[in-house]
């Protein structure tokens, strides 16, 4: 404790478990086979409006079943709010909410239950539990991803009374790169792609691999509009080393980058720097974010997805007892994870501006605006 006290920081011990946020606290429960997937959204606001049917619209952009290129699942992810809203307004206490699992087809698992898939958390969660729910994978399954989505629809909503829009795209898929950025074509294709003209070779690039039974990895790129400047804590609260964490946190993720990100490398700090004009900052190499706060421009994070390692090509590896043994995937799986994560990416950049928009209202908010304000810029390619 002492050793706490004088600066050897530890992350809060929520933060190790199934719980993250500090004033708007997460924490999701459930297994992608068992009855039920949920969350509790605690230290929501009161008095924003929400319904069930506001969560169908994100919940069914990041869902399982809606096209041949993601895993033939059918869930409904209906929510159920079963507690912290009256005659349809947040009350502030804890938001509960329920999705039933309708769905599962554990069948498929059998012959694997007791081996370790290759590039899979099968082999990390039998060594620190001893035991496993190797079901859908339990508790290491995307499904968990739903009820981030589902909170995140409330955070959105709070956000958006304040300005704050929050959106994202798939910026990359193996090697394919996007020709143009343009939003409407982003929610106009189940790959939400910026540019509409590359969608068929994206059809037949996915079509072509699922028939190969390999995977591909992806990258997801997200930003947060109308942000003011200030959101963000030093230094063990930093706003891009929450993003990062938060982002790191979903499934299949193996990098983040703010701003430029890795490209900063190369760079000198003559081109780095953002150049601050009473018009306007020149550039958002920083992704909007300086010292872990918020400059006022785009925040801009780029997340990178591994290709799923749920493969139905053979490959030699090792069961429970240390056999050497066949693995093969049957199933319903992804061949290409990142399709379904925009509205995952988006959900995560939404709860942790949301949190660190009460934080900041907590401690500063009787600072009030500071001059000079200096109006933000869009990263380039997220023109519209
Ligand atoms: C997943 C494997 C598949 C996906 C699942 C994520 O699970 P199952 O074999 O049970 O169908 O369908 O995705 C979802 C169910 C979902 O809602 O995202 C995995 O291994 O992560």
């Amino acid at each position: 404790m002492l050793q706490c006290a004088i600066g050897r920081y530890r992350p809060p011990p929520d933060a190790l478990l199934n719980t993250f946020g500090q004033l708007l606290r997460v924490t999701t429960f459930g297994e992608s086979h068992g009855p039920a997937i949920g969350c509790v959204l605690d230290g929501c606001p009161p008095g924003i409006a929400i319904a069930t049917e506001d969560f169908a619209h994100d919940l069914s952009r990041r869902a399982t079943g809606k096209t041949r290129h993601t895993s033939a699942r059918h869930e409904a992810d209906t929510v159920e709010i079963l507690s912290g809203v009256y005659e349809g307004q947040t009350t502030g206490t804890p938001i509960a909410l329920l999705i039933r699992n309708t769905d599962a087809r554990s069948k498929d698992y059998a012959k694997i239950a007791a081996q370790f898939r290759p590039g899979h958390a099968d082999y990390t969660y039998w060594q620190k539990y001893g035991v496993r729910d190797p079901r859908g994978g339990g508790r290491s399954s995307a499904r968990e991803t739903t009820m981030r989505v589902a909170a995140a629809v409330i955070a959105k909503k709070w956000l958006a009374q304040r300005g704050v829009t929050v959106r994202g795209w798939l910026s990359q898929i193996g090697e394919i790169l996007p020709r143009e950025h343009d939003w409407e074509a982003v929610e106009s294709s189940p790959f939400f792609w910026p540019c509409a003209e590359q969608v068929a070779e994206l059809e037949s690039y996915m079509d072509a691999l699922r028939k190969s039974g390999d995977s591909v990895g992806a990258r997801v790129t997200v930003v947060a509009d109308g942000v003011p400047p200030g959101w963000g804590e030093p230094i063990y609260g930093k706003l891009d080393g929450e993003l990062a964490a938060a982002m790191m946190s979903i499934n299949a993720v193996k990098g983040v980058e703010i701003g430029d990100g890795f490209a900063s490398v190369a760079q000198r700090g003559s081109v780095h720097r953002d150049v601050m004009t009473p018009e306007g900052f020149q550039s958002n190499h920083a992704g909007g974010i300086l010292g872990g706060i918020s400059t006022g421009q785009q925040i801009v994070a780029s997340v990178a997805f591994k290709p799923t390692s749920s493969l139905r090509l053979p490959v030699d590896g090792l069961d429970v007892d240390g056999k050497v043994v066949e693995i093969v995937t049957t199933g319903r799986h992804d061949p290409c994870v990142g399709i379904r994560a925009t509205p995952i990416c988006e959900a995560m950049l939404a709860l942790v501006l949301m949190d660190q928009s009460l934080r900041h209202r907590a401690q500063c908010g009787d600072v009030g605006e500071v001059k000079p304000r200096i109006p933000g810029k869009r990263a380039p390619e997220a023109k519209q």
